[in-house]
């Protein structure tokens, strides 16, 4: 029973004794390849969960089972470190025996560290600790099964805060180089408590996949530069998995009994170094539809009565896809009766158009056609300078309910005389 109650003791200290190693926040010098920044580490801070549950069961010289007992343990570690401090948060609960109350407790730790210099220990543990005890016969004997589980997390917030105006981060770079097993081969034995209270205890046997009890994770890893936000913050998390594997076995015994502990442990004591830096590219070029004219028409479409006086003539109906402002000029008005038309008071010209594009057309028609129209073409632009063209049509009926016919030959409304445009391709009008 006691060689038991030792063994619960190593398991819940265990936790308690994390090595704290430095993890340094370099800066590594940008490459030849892309311009790259160098990024600070804001915080850090990682979470080390635990839990062991302990079965103790007891049986009689016959080998029957005459009692049980177990216990569990949950511990949290949360390191968060910022500017000049790191914090070390401890909470632990707890259950001595079966059926005795829970215990709890919540201790919080603070450090001064220099700033940017960050001191973080990422453990997993899991594994299967037992211990079967070998007893003269007439004295009860007893095995114990232990099972450790445990996670650990990972969170840094880091920032850029050189981003020059026109570039924007393309892609992070984190360089973790973690090591993994940095812990000292003989950590589960703090104190000697198992020699002060037990048996001689045999040196523990270690088998390692750490050559040399290090693991280097070189590993580059890869964010998208989009993960950075508007501040030129970047947060990173990930899990640790646990990279080492060390099989651990020790013996104790002494003259009444014999009790072999075999614990297949893992750990990955993630520390180290990082680097942090970002690669750079220039802002793109905000796409930019240009403005669509497809639907435009003239406002006014149609003038009467046909008093000779000039009207003006809006373009209307353009419109941005991006919602830009859109900027809309006439560069021609024809018509397709002459300018000089029998018919009308042979008036001159029979259009206006400013230098902004701003048009307007007189209402006339000849009293022998079959009603005037006037093709504006314009054009819209918006801020970007992409563009659109389009023509819109207003027509001079040749009577108060009638409609325009569109012929074949188009006048320069602005000019007076001027030769007819051949139009290839007739419309038929209003
Ligand atoms: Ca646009
Ligand atoms: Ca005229
Ligand atoms: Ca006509």
């Amino acid at each position: 029973m006691q060689r038991a109650l030792c063994s619960k003791f190593v398991a819940r200290i265990a936790p308690a004794i994390l090595p704290v190693l430095a993890l340094g926040a370099s800066l590594m010098p940008g490459s030849a390849a892309a311009q790259v920044i160098p990024g600070r580490v804001v915080s850090a801070s990682s979470m080390n969960q635990s839990r062991y549950d302990f079965v103790l069961r007891t049986f009689d010289e016959s080998g029957n089972e005459v009692a049980s007992d177990d216990w569990f343990e949950e511990r949290t570690i949360l390191v968060e470190q910022g500017g000049t401090q790191r914090c070390t948060r401890t909470m632990a609960s707890w259950r001595e025996n079966a059926g005795a109350p829970v215990q709890t407790s919540d201790q919080t730790r603070c450090d001064l560290v220099p700033e940017n210099e960050f001191n973080t220990v990422m453990e997993v543990i899991t594994g299967t600790y037992r211990q079967t005890e070998e007893s003269p016969p007439g004295v009860v004997s007893s095995s114990a099964e232990e099972t450790r589980s445990g996670s650990a997390t990972f969170t840094l917030i880091a920032e850029f805060p050189t981003v020059p105006a026109g570039m924007r981060v393309s892609q992070v770079r984190v360089r973790p180089g973690f090591i993994g097993l940095t812990r000292p081969t003989d950590w589960m034995f703090p104190g000697s408590d198992l020699t002060q209270t037990g048996p001689p205890v045999s040196d523990p046997t270690y088998v390692s996949n750490c050559p040399n009890g290090l693991v280097t994770d070189n590993a580059e890893w890869l964010y998208p530069g989009s993960l950075v936000d508007a501040n030129g913050r970047i947060e990173i998390g990930f899990a640790a998995d646990p990279s080492c594997i060390q099989d651990v076995t020790w013996v104790e015994e002494d003259a009444s009994w014999r009790s072999t502990v075999e614990l297949n442990q893992r750990i990955a004591d993630l520390t180290g170094q990082f680097t942090i830096e970002a690669e750079l590219e220039p802002e793109p070029e905000a796409d930019n539809a240009p403005p669509d004219c497809s639907a435009a028409l003239a406002q006014p479409d149609r003038l009467w009565p046909p008093s000779g006086r000039f009207a003006k003539v809006a373009v209307t109906g353009v419109v941005d896809p991006d919602g830009d402002p859109v900027t809309v000029g006439v560069t021609e008005i024809r018509q397709d009766e002459p300018v000089l038309a029998r018919g009308t008071r042979r008036s001159c010209p029979d259009a206006k158009l400013s230098e902004a594009g701003a048009a307007r057309v007189r209402a006339e028609r000849s009293g022998r056609g079959n009603g005037r129209v006037y093709v504006l073409s314009f054009s819209a632009t918006d801020p970007s300078g992409d563009s659109c063209t389009g023509e819109v049509r207003v027509c001079v009926p040749h009577d108060a309910r009638g409609s325009c016919v569109e012929d074949a030959m188009l006048h320069d409304s602005t000019r007076c005389g001027s030769r007819p445009h051949p139009r290839p391709h007739p419309h038929r009008g209003k």
